[in-house]
């Protein structure tokens, strides 16, 4: 088996110390930054994203996988910024203003860092200010919000009229998700897109960006 396809099993199987090392022995082959990081650690998660989307692996699989990803990114990074392998888009991710509840949102923000994103995580309990705020100094694509509480959902609707009445709607995009979120309450504030679980958030994120 060659070295990317190894890496990216090694992803597949959540072992750390084999990515790890087989990433090492990539590097020094002088294989290609961009190709160890597409081909191998994301074609991993993403394979790791789907078996968790039709519940083949459940949480403490992903978490593995997740830790491989992160001891394989480690060695890449420098390279990265060296070799300036435009990054695939920057997500500013938080769970909205009241919710406390971050495990959802935290996985969200693991397999979109494992597809290859950049996430600012700004964690629970953010006011929509902070939000914008952020995506506008980051420069992000993106803003994802998770919620898990009824009472918590309409701040997602708030921060939606903040990014219109600040008029960068155009160049900020919006996703939702969370337990009690659905795809007619995302329409219904003016998301622009809902995600049931992370795996379907990483791909609404590309769409999202794809689209432009
Ligand atoms: Co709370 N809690 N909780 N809780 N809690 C729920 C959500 C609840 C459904 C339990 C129940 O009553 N059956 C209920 C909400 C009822 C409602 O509003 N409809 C509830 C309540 C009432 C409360 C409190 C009010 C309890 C109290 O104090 N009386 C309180 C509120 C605190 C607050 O936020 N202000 C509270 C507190 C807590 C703890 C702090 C104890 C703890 C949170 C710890 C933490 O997150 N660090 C907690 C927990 C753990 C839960 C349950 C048991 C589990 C939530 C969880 O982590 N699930 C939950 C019951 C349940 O869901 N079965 C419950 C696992 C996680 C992987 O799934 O978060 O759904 P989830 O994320 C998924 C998707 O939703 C999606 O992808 C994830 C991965 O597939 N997703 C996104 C999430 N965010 C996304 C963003 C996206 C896209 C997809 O794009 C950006």
């Amino acid at each position: 088996m060659d070295i990317v396809k190894q890496i990216a099993d090694g992803l597949e199987r959540g072992d750390h110390e084999l990515v790890r090392a087989r990433v090492r022995e990539a590097i020094e082959c002088r294989v290609e930054t961009a190709t160890i990081l597409e081909q191998g650690l994301v074609a991993g998660m993403n394979v790791v994203g789907e078996r968790f989307r039709n519940h083949l692996v459940f949480l403490p699989e992903v978490l593995l996988s997740a830790r491989a990803m992160s001891a394989g990114m480690e060695l890449l990074r420098p390279l990265l910024i060296r070799d300036a392998v435009p990054g695939r888009g920057k997500v500013v991710l938080g769970s909205v203003r009241g919710d406390l509840h971050d495990i959802g949102k935290n996985l969200v923000g693991i397999m979109l860092r494992g597809a290859g994103f950049d996430v600012v995580d700004l964690g629970h309990d953010v006011p929509p200010e902070r939000f914008v705020e952020t995506a506008e100094r980051e420069q992000a694509q993106i803003i994802g919000l998770s919620a898990l509480l009824t009472t918590t959902m309409s701040g997602m609707g708030e921060v939606v009229n903040l990014v219109e009445r600040r008029e960068c709607r155009g160049r900020i995009k919006i996703i939702v998700g969370g337990a009690p979120v659905s795809d007619a309450f995302a329409r219904e504030i003016g998301a622009d897109a809902y995600g049931f679980d992370a795996a379907s958030a990483v791909e609404r994120v590309q769409a999202l960006i794809a689209a432009g």
